[in-house]
């Protein structure tokens, strides 16, 4: 049966209760502490292998355990001469709940 690899960069917060659903599912997951190049945020990636025909069995526990959520970055200030004042205008941003990448698994294999 063809395998597919789930590489999903979730919310710190959202990690460990994600791999507790997917344990309790049956499916077995890996997570790495991994940073995101916008926000230079901690954030999680959990690996989940699993049969194609669990993909969207895996993708509803995602969904079911991962929130969106709206932050305030700051900008980088400009380049500004002495004495100019750089008043910071925060930006709004919606993170997550998941960031999803189904690949393909050429083999599985344990030794
Ligand atoms: P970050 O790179 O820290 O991005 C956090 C959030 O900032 C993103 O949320 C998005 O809403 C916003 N953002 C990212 N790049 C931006 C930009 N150039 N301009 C304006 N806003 C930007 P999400 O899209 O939910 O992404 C959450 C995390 O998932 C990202 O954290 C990153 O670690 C990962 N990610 C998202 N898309 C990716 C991709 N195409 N490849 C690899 N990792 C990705």
């Amino acid at each position: 049966m063809a395998m597919k690899l789930l590489v999903s960069i979730v919310h710190s917060d959202d990690a460990d209760g994600l791999t507790g659903a997917l344990r309790d599912g049956g499916f077995s997951s890996t997570k790495i502490s991994t940073t995101g190049g916008f926000l230079r945020e901690g954030n999680a990636t959990i690996l989940i292998g699993t049969d194609e025909t669990d993909v969207q069995n895996v993708l509803d526990i995602i969904k079911r355990n991962c929130h969106t959520r709206t932050l305030y970055v700051n900008p980088l200030p400009p380049v500004m001469e002495p004495g100019e004042l750089y008043m910071p205008n925060p930006v709004e941003v919606q993170v997550g709940g998941a960031v999803i990448f189904v690949l393909d698994v050429e083999r599985h294999i344990k030794f």
